[in-house]
């Protein structure tokens, strides 16, 4: 049986990771690349050589690009529809996935995050794959929003509160629609925030190991955050990669998972942690706007707060209850919190 896998997104953060993983398992892997005017791919250079590794490039926002591609890959492994052994996994990991910059660019967010689901879904159904087809769909925590129980399981009402987690909430229900209305294997994975040194550098985490490492380089003078007390569930990229897998082998049928740590730490932990990494003791002085962090050892002023990092909507904390995939996937997250801070600052301060 050939192990087949299309995955939008592959040059984000979670592509890069997932189709190593797959990759590793024996799959041959398509992903869809968006054309920019840089280089875009560098988080899957190290796999350009594995001829299991198929790019096509293409977009979201374009079905006949989908069709274009499903096509080629139905012609490729699977002219036989009758085979029972077909099986044919799709991750939609491609979103323009930045919470703030969604303010900026709402109608793009929605076409992308929201309506591209829709387009892809429809896409496998169109060229009659829908039966062989494994769909995974990347919600988010972000639809818990302006959480309305603590913690969030898959249980808990959604408020999202920006226009990515709207959309995402589009298609978090279309996929259940789909796999619903038309018996399609399609699982949502609500994912809190996982991280890794592949993340995305205006993310927080990132940010903050970035220029930490460009501080000590003298590179950097200071770092200038937004809310510091705003609490996520930070768990690592590699481990919800393994996730997303694990829930389009349940042998219970397609559902859909929270995966997280089950633990929340502020940014300005995270900021604490990293810089405590590199010898730095970071105390607290001030409040709102003129909040500083200075390290207590030379009395250097490095951590600043600027409103232009606030959202017009913040989602003040996230926690997970992933006891769910826990119990019926048997995932778990295998990098603690101090592990992760430890290898994002460990890639950035060589
Ligand atoms: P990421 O690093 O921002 O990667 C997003 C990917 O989507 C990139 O490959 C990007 O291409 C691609 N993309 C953007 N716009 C596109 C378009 N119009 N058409 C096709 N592809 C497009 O995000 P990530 O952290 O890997 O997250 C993967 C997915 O999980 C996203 O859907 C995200 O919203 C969701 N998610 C992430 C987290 C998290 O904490 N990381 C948590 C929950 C859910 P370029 O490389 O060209 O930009
Ligand atoms: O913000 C605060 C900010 O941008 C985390 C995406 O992967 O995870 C991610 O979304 C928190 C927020 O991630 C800065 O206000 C403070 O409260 O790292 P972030 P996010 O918004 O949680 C979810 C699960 C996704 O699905 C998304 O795709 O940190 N914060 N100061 C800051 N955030 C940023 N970016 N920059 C700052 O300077």
């Amino acid at each position: 049986m050939s192990k087949v896998a299309l995955v939008t997104g592959i040059t984000g953060q979670d592509g890069s990771y997932l189709s190593e993983f797959l990759l590793q398992k024996g799959y041959d892997v398509w992903g869809i690349v968006r054309r920019s005017s840089s280089i875009n791919t560098e988080r899957i250079d190290h796999l350009y050589h594995q001829n299991a590794l198929n790019l096509r490039y293409g977009d979201l926002s374009d079905t006949s690009c989908l069709l274009a591609i499903i096509n080629e890959i139905k012609e490729k492994y699977f002219k036989d529809l009758s085979n029972v052994n077909n099986r044919f996994e799709i991750y939609n990991l491609g979103a323009m996935s930045h919470v703030k910059v969604s303010f900026e660019i709402p109608e793009y967010t929605a076409d992308v995050d929201a309506v591209g689901t829709l387009r892809l879904l429809n896409t496998i159904r169109s060229t009659g794959l829908s039966d062989i087809a494994r769909f995974y769909q990347a919600s988010t925590s972000e639809m818990y929003g302006k959480v309305v129980e603590v913690p969030q399981n898959e249980n808990t009402p959604f408020y999202p509160r920006s226009p990515y987690g709207v959309a995402k909430l589009y298609s978090h229900w279309i996929t259940k629609n789909y796999r619903e209305a038309y018996d399609m294997y399609a699982c949502s994975g609500i994912l809190f925030n996982h991280e890794s040194p592949r993340r995305g550098p205006t993310f927080v985490t990132r940010k903050v190991t970035i220029a930490l490492g460009n501080i000590l380089k003298g590179k950097q003078d200071k770092l200038v955050l937004g809310n510091l007390d705003a609490k996520r569930d930070w768990g690592h990229a590699k481990d919800y990669v393994e996730g997303m897998w694990l829930m389009l082998q349940n042998p219970n049928g397609p559902d859909d998972f929270v995966l997280s740590t089950n633990e929340f730490h502020t940014v300005r932990e995270f900021v604490e942690k990293a810089f405590a990494l590199k010898g730095f003791d970071i105390q607290w002085k001030g409040s709102g706007l003129s909040e500083v962090g200075y390290d207590t050892k030379t009395g250097r002023e490095l951590i600043f707060v600027s409103e232009k990092y606030f959202r017009p909507a913040e989602v003040e904390e996230l926690l997970g209850d992933s006891t769910k995939a826990r119990t019926i996937l048997g995932w778990t997250p295998k990098c603690s919190f101090d592990e992760l801070v430890s290898e994002m600052v460990e890639s950035d301060c060589l």
